[in-house]
């Protein structure tokens, strides 16, 4: 079973959006087309699902500056600008990604005192999210990771499928992806890389069908 696992393709995360990655709308039409012409047995989108005082807000701690590092529950976290908050048009889903194509949302990100980067579990990696379990059940043996943020969500996902699934295929999808820094997104690589996770283009994929 071969599985897409589009990470938070939201408005959030686009141009325009209270987190917005470079370009980061550039991702929907290829991932509409990896869902139309890629092979997949399984689609899965997550979704950043924060509550209003998440305390990965830099507007939760008094005179934190956005893009610092500060301190949740005791550790390092990098101060965001308020996004995804739970039932805002910054958390819907990019109104042209194919949803009807989609089998499954994970969203992540609920509990306010941890932020969750990965849609496997939290950045403390204690709670998981069950989509490790939801793809083991269905069979799933490839699992191709793509979308926004490569230095964030994109590579904390694609880390925890190669350490939670062992024997699963896992490939990034670069062309499909946007970074929020470019630093970031050459780190990221490297460390996918590193981790045993392929660095592919969505035209090997639709081409190797
Ligand atoms: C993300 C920062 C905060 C992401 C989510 O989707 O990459 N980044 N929340
Ligand atoms: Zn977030």
């Amino acid at each position: 079973m071969k599985c897409l696992l589009l990470i938070d393709i939201q408005v959030g995360f686009c141009p325009g959006g209270n987190l917005a990655v470079t370009e980061g709308d550039a991702v929907v039409p290829v991932a509409n087309r990896l869902m139309a012409e890629g092979g997949y047995d399984l689609v899965v989108a997550s979704q950043d699902w924060h509550p209003a005082d998440h305390g990965s807000f830099a507007s939760q701690h008094p005179g934190a500056a956005p893009f610092t590092m500060g301190e949740l529950n005791g550790k390092p976290q990098m101060m965001w600008p308020d996004h995804c908050v739970q039932g805002t048009h910054d958390a819907d889903f990019h109104p042209d990604l194919a949803m009807g194509a989609v089998d499954h949302v994970q969203r992540k990100g609920m509990n306010r005192l941890v932020d969750s980067y990965s849609a496997f579990r939290d950045n403390d990696r204690d709670a998981v999210t069950g989509l490790a379990d939801w793809l083991r059940a269905r069979g799933v043996s490839i699992l191709d990771i793509c979308g926004l943020a490569t230095d964030y969500c994109v590579r904390f996902s694609a880390l925890d499928a190669r350490e939670m699934l062992p024997g699963v295929t896992v490939r990034f999808v670069a062309d499909a992806s946007r970074g929020i820094t470019p630093e970031g997104v050459a780190d990221a690589e490297a460390e996918m890389r590193a981790a045993g996770i392929a660095v592919v283009q969505a035209a090997d994929l639709i081409a190797a069908d």
